[in-house]
C-alpha cells in the first residue's frame, strides 16, 4: 500500500472506488500515463476531502508476448525486466505524491491465483470452451482483429497485424450482446457520449466469441487445469480491478474489502481501450455473476508534435523533465486545465510555461502573497474582520457572490469530470474577480491612512480577499495539492487534508487567525525554462539517436512470429539471424548538413542512400561540425519508422558508436563502398 497517510474523516458512510488502466511495462512512463493517473488522483483526493471512504487503484500490466519480446530485446528475463519497469512507475507516482491506496502488478501471486479463480468461475458457468483460432493479431495492442486479412493494419495503432493460428479457449462473448446493449441504455455508463455511440454501434453490428488464451508462448498466467495455455493478456489485465481489492481471496478481511468497494465507481481510461473496458470487461463480469462497474470514463489523447504521444512514435515527453523544472503541481494544473477531458489535446513546453506563469505564478500565487503580505503588514499577521457595516460596499458582495457561485458550479464540474471547466471557474470567476477587486480598492493606499473608516475599509477588503483566497485554495486542492497545502499553512489554517470540503462556505475564516510564514508558492518561470525542458528531452532522444544499439525488433509484417520456435532459455536476450535481417542498414552519403535551431545536439542531414535522399535528424552536433559531414559516407538504419524531432521528420537513424561519457563517433569504412550497399 502506498500513501495511505490521508487522514480519514468521520463521515465515511459513502464509498468511492476509482481505477487507472494498469500500464504496460514495455515502455517507461511518460506524461500520457501521468495524465490518467493525475486525473484519478484528483478525483480521489476530492472524494476524500468530501469525507468519502475512497479507494484508488493503479498498477502495471506485465504479461503477454509484447512484454516477453521487450524483455528479450533488453537482454533480460521477463521477470527482471518487469520488476525494473514496474519499479519505475511506482517510483514516479511516489515522487509525484500520487495518493493511490494500492499498486497491483499482474505478476503478483495474489493476482495470478484470483485471476485463475475468475477463469474457473466463468468456465463453470458454461461461458468458456475450447476451439481453434486462425486470424490476425496486433502484438503492440495485444488485440485480436476480427475480420482482418494477413497484413491488414491494426485498427488502434496502424501497424501490420500478424497471422496467429492456434488452439485456444474461447469466451462466449456472443451470448452477451443484448445484455450489453441494455447496459448502455444508461447514459452514464460510458462517457463521453461519442465513445458510448461507438461502442453501441460496435455491439449492434454483432459480437463474435473471443479467444482468451494463447498457447505459443509462456509469459502469462496458466489456464487452470490446462497449463499449456496462458490466459489472454487483456482478460488477465482487466481482472486486476477486482483481484486487487480481494476478489477470489480466501482471507475474510480481503473478502470484506471486495464487498465494500466493488463495483468500481469509475474506471478511467484512454479512448483507445474503450472496447476492452466497455464490451469485454462487463461481459466477463456478467459471465462470472459479478456486479458491473458503475461508469467508464474515456479521455482523449495527449498529442505532441501533432500525433499521439507514444513510445512507438518516439514523441514522448518524460514526466521527470517537467517535475525537475516546474514541479508536480504545474504539470497537474496544466494537463487538467489545458485539455478538455474527453477530447484530444496538444502538449507543448511553451504552453506549459505560459499557463504556469499566467495562472499559477501571477494568478493564485500572486493573490496569496499580496493578500497575506498586506495582512502581515497592516494587521500584524492576524486576519482582520470588517468592523463597520457602514464601510461595506457592493463590490464586497460581488466577491462573495462569485465565490458562492464558483463553489456550486465547481462541485458539478468535478462530479462530471470536467476538470478544465472547474479550474476555469476558480480562476476566471473567482481569482480574476478578487484581483480586480484588490486593484480597484487599493488596500495599499488605505493602509497609509490612520482614520477609523479607512482602517475598517482596509479590514473589509483584506478579509474579503483572504476569504476568497481560502475558498479558491480549498477548491483547487485536489488538483494542485502541494501549493494549496502550503497556502493553507500560510493562512494559519493547519493541515488542509483535515478540512472537510463538504462544509465549505463563505465566512468560515475566523477573525484573528494568526498567519504562518509567507513564502512564494509558485516562483515565476523565466524564458529559459522552455529551453531547459526541451534540451533535457532532446538529450534523452538524442541519446537514443546516437547509440548504435540495435532497437527491439518490431514484429514482421506478415510472418506469424507466434509460430516461430521458442528461444531456449539459455539464449534469452539474444536475437536470431532473422531478427537481425529485419534491420536494414545501408551506406549513404551526406548531401546536406545543418544545425537544428535551438537544439544544441541536433543536426539535420540529407542523406543519399542510392534509391532516395532521406532527411535524418541526428544527435551528433556536439561531435561534428555540419560542414565536415557533407560528402562523408555514413551508415543508416533505413527501415526505422519515421518520427519527429523538434518538428522535423527523421527518416532513419544514423549509426554511431557511443563511448561511455564521450561524444558519438560515426561508423566508417577503410575501403570505398558504394552508396546504397546493405550491411548484412
Ligand atoms: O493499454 N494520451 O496500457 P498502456 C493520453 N495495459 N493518455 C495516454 C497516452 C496519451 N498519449 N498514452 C498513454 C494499456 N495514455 C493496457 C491497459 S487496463 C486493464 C490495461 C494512458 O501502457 C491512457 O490512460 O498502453 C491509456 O489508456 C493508457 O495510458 C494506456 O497505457
Amino acid at each position: 500500500m502506498t500513501n495511505t497517510n490521508e487522514p480519514r474523516k468521520q463521515n465515511m458512510n459513502r464509498k468511492f472506488y476509482i481505477t487507472t488502466p494498469i500500464y504496460y511495462v514495455n515502455a517507461r512512463p511518460h506524461i500520457g500515463h501521468a495524465y490518467t493517473t493525475i486525473a484519478c488522483d484528483t478525483v480521489a483526493r476530492r472524494q476524500r476531502m468530501l469525507g468519502t471512504d475512497t479507494f484508488f487503484l493503479t498498477g502495471t500490466d506485465e504479461h503477454g508476448q509484447k512484454i516477453e519480446r521487450a524483455a528479450q530485446a533488453a537482454g533480460k528475463t521477463p521477470q527482471q525486466f518487469t520488476d525494473e519497469v514496474a519499479g519505475e512507475f511506482r517510483a514516479l507516482w511516489q515522487r509525484m505524491g500520487i495518493s493511490n491506496d494500492d499498486f497491483i502488478r499482474t505478476t503478483e501471486e495474489r493476482h495470478k491465483k484470483r485471476m485463475q479463480e475468475l477463469f474457473r468461475r466463468i468456465r463453470d458457468n458454461g461461458y468458456i470452451y475450447k476451439g481453434r483460432y486462425t486470424g490476425q493479431y496486433c502484438f503492440s495492442d495485444e488485440l485480436y482483429v476480427d475480420g482482418a486479412k494477413p497484413g491488414d493494419p491494426c485498427p488502434i495503432c496502424g501497424r501490420p497485424t500478424e497471422t496467429v493460428e492456434e488452439e485456444n479457449y474461447f469466451f462466449k462473448l456472443s451470448a452477451f450482446q443484448d445484455k450489453l446493449l441494455e447496459l448502455y441504455a444508461n447514459p452514464d455508463f460510458i462517457r463521453p457520449e461519442t465513445r458510448r455511440n461507438e461502442v453501441i454501434s460496435f455491439v449492434r453490428s454483432g459480437l463474435r466469441d473471443q479467444s482468451i488464451s494463447r498457447s505459443t508462448f509462456s509469459w502469462g498466467i496458466p489456464v487452470p487445469d490446462d497449463p499449456k495455455h496462458v490466459i489472454y493478456v487483456w482478460f488477465d489485465a482487466l481482472a486486476n480491478y477486482i483481484t486487487a481489492i480481494g476478489f477470489g481471496s480466501t482471507d475474510a478481511g480481503e473478502q470484506e474489502t471486495f464487498e465494500k468497494y466493488w463495483p468500481a465507481d469509475v474506471h478511467m481510461i484512454g479512448k483507445e481501450i474503450v472496447r476492452f473496458h466497455c464490451v469485454y470487461w462487463p461481459a466477463f463480469l456478467l459471465a462470472a455473476g459479478l456486479p458491473l462497474p458503475k461508469a467508464i470514463m474515456a479521455h482523449g489523447w495527449l498529442l505532441f508534435e501533432e500525433s499521439k504521444m507514444s513510445k512507438s512514435r518516439g514523441n514522448i515527453v518524460r514526466t521527470e523533465t517537467i517535475l525537475d523544472v516546474l514541479g508536480t503541481d504545474a504539470l497537474r494544473y496544466f494537463l487538467l486545465r489545458e485539455v478538455v477531458f474527453g477530447q484530444d489535446g496538444s502538449f507543448s513546453f511553451d504552453a506549459l510555461v505560459q499557463r504556469y506563469n499566467s495562472d499559477l505564478a501571477n494568478g493564485l500565487g500572486n493573490l496569496a502573497s499580496r493578500t497575506l503580505t498586506m495582512i502581515n503588514r497592516y494587521f500584524k499577521g492576524e486576519v482582520p474582520y470588517p468592523s463597520h457595516a457602514a464601510t461595506r460596499t457592493a463590490a464586497d458582495d460581488v466577491v462573495r457572490e462569485k465565490a458562492e457561485w464558483t463553489m456550486s458550479e465547481c462541485s458539478q464540474f468535478f462530479t462530471d469530470y470536467q476538470f478544465s471547466a472547474a479550474l476555469e471557474s476558480i480562476w476566471i470567476r473567482l481569482i480574476a474577480t478578487v484581483d480586480k477587486y484588490i486593484v480597484e480598492n487599493e488596500p495599499w493606499a488605505l493602509g497609509e491612512k490612520q482614520d477609523e473608516d479607512s482602517r475598517s475599509r482596509l479590514a473589509t477588503v483584506l478579509y474579503t480577499s483572504a476569504e476568497a483566497l481560502r475558498i479558491a485554495t480549498a477548491l483547487a486542492h485536489p488538483v494542485i495539492p502541494d501549493a494549496t497545502a502550503k497556502i493553507w499553512v500560510q493562512m494559519g489554517l493547519g493541515d488542509i487534508k483535515k478540512f472537510d470540503l463538504s462544509t465549505l462556505k463563505w465566512g468560515q475564516l475566523h477573525l484573528g487567525t494568526k498567519l504562518g510564514n509567507i513564502e512564494p508558492v509558485f516562483p515565476r518561470a523565466d524564458k529559459s525554462a522552455v529551453e531547459r525542458m526541451q534540451q533535457m528531452e532532446d538529450q534523452q532522444r538524442g541519446s537514443t539517436v546516437e547509440e548504435a544499439k540495435i532497437v527491439a525488433p518490431q514484429p514482421p509484417a506478415a510472418q506469424p512470429a507466434v509460430m516461430a520456435p521458442a528461444i531456449p532459455s539459455a539464449d534469452r536476450g539474444k536475437i536470431t539471424i532473422d531478427d537481425f535481417a529485419k534491420i536494414e542498414l545501408r551506406v549513404g552519403v551526406v548531401k546536406v548538413a545543418e544545425r537544428v535551431p535551438k537544439a544544441d545536439k541536433l543536426l539535420r542531414l540529407e542523406i543519399d542512400i542510392g534509391t532516395e535522399v532521406r532527411q535524418v535528424v541526428a544527435g551528433i552536433a556536439e561531435a561534428y561540425a555540419p560542414e565536415t559531414l557533407v560528402g562523408r559516407k555514413v551508415v543508416i538504419v533505413a527501415n526505422l519508422a519515421p518520427r519527429k524531432l523538434r518538428g522535423l521528420e527523421s527518416n532513419g537513424m544514423i549509426v554511431a558508436a557511443s563511448p561511455e561519457g564521450g561524444k558519438p563517433v560515426l561508423t566508417g569504412f577503410l575501403e570505398d563502398v558504394p552508396v546504397g550497399a546493405r550491411l548484412k
